[in-house]
């Protein structure tokens, strides 16, 4: 899975990319840091991973794992060029996190305008409206330009009536996330990877002593639908340097029950409706991303496209059920042991065995 931590310059967010991966980019209120994103792979420790490694023992244990990206701010000028090529490694991730400065800092207010986070929050969506606004136009400009050269198939006609949709709701301000639309009508402009299309947390990056305060300003937008977080940025950066029993003193006192990273791990897959399933076995243990209401042979494709294309059976039991029968050979006698078809839906923690021939 790959995130991107997307906000305006100095809102925190190499700060945030440091806490959740344990390293020490740089961080200083009037350098303006380097252009390529900052890229780490944060481990999933998935408890029930640990729990099947100890029980099957395998020569190697994978957890998953998210790729953060911490790209430098976007969006603080008009005269950025919607084309450049930040904008396209940006839309390349498949979710955002977008960091909102909620800490006071009467430099950082000079530089960059006050704090406030809401304005900054609409600033960001209608940015990304405007932006794919713009790629929807010059796309419908081309066809055009086309139609009157004669190219004029079915599927660019098909494209023309989806842009056009598109473009007179974001004209209105309606971000294409909030758009009902077909399977079919996603797979025609997943192409042009639409800002506005894709799932987005709010994070307020609050300093230490107003974390609590803040949760006000939380709820107020998780009533307005979004998925939204507050975190202590700078607290959490230095958190993530120390050993793990002081660093849960601190936490304790922050009334913080769970470090930053398993906070955004848990939310970067509940932002993106992942749901993870296992596969065992004395060589391997490993945890799988899916998306939630993906079917068997999707699955059995992610572990190999052979599985999916000679797919027959998944065997299928719960970890859950396992963790309270003790075995394998329990499970079966109960019959919790299943062969499942194609159109099975799996489900977070199923561990799974795929049958296929090709
Ligand atoms: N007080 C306070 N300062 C922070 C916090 N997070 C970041 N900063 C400061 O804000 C400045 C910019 O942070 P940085 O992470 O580089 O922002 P970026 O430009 O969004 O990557 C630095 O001076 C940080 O020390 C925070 O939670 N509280
Ligand atoms: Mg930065």
């Amino acid at each position: 899975m790959k995130i991107g931590i997307i906000g305006l310059p100095k809102s925190g967010k190499t700060t945030i990319f440091n806490a959740l991966t344990g390293s020490s980019h740089p961080t200083d209120k009037y350098v303006q840091v380097a252009e390529p994103a900052n890229i780490g792979v944060v481990q999933i420790l998935d408890e029930r991973i640990s729990t099947l490694s100890k029980l099957y023992n395998p020569r190697k244990t994978i957890y998953a794992h998210i790729e953060y990206h911490d790209f430098p701010g976007i969006f603080a000028t008009s005269k950025e060029n919607p084309e450049n090529a930040l904008y396209n490694e940006i839309k390349a991730m498949e979710g955002f996190v977008l960091v909102l400065r909620s800490f006071f800092d009467p430099e950082l207010d000079e530089l960059y305008g006050k704090t406030d986070p809401i304005s900054r929050l609409k600033h960001f969506e209608t940015e990304m409206i405007i932006s794919d606004l713009i790629l929807a136009e010059k796309r419908l400009e081309k066809i055009e330009l086309g139609y009157k050269r004669g190219v004029r198939t079915p599927a660019v006609q098909n494209e023309e009536r989806i842009l056009r949709m598109l473009a007179e709701q974001l004209e209105s301000n309606i971000p294409i996330s909030a758009l009902q639309l077909s399977s079919e009508d996603q797979k025609t402009i997943r192409g042009f990877q639409f800002f506005s299309q894709k799932p987005l947390l709010v994070l307020l990056n609050t300093s230490e002593d107003t974390y609590q305060e803040q949760m006000q300003l939380q709820s107020t937008l998780e009533q307005q639908g979004y998925l939204c977080e507050r975190i202590a940025g700078k607290f959490e950066e230095e958190l993530s340097t120390l050993e793990a029993d002081e660093a849960g003193m601190f936490m304790e006192d922050m009334g913080i029950s769970e470090s930053a990273r398993e906070k955004l791990n848990h939310l970067c897959y509940k932002l993106m409706g992942y749901i993870s399933f296992f596969t065992v076995g004395e060589d391997e243990v490993r945890a799988w991303t899916i998306e939630k209401g993906d079917n068997a042979v999707t699955a059995a494709g992610k572990i190999h496209s052979d599985l999916a294309r000679g797919f027959i059976r998944a065997e299928c039991f719960k970890y859950d059920d396992l963790l309270r029968l003790g075995s394998e050979i329990a499970l079966r006698e109960k019959g919790l042991f299943k062969l499942e078809g194609k159109e099975y839906l799996v489900q977070d923690g199923d561990i799974i065995s795929i049958r296929f021939s090709v």
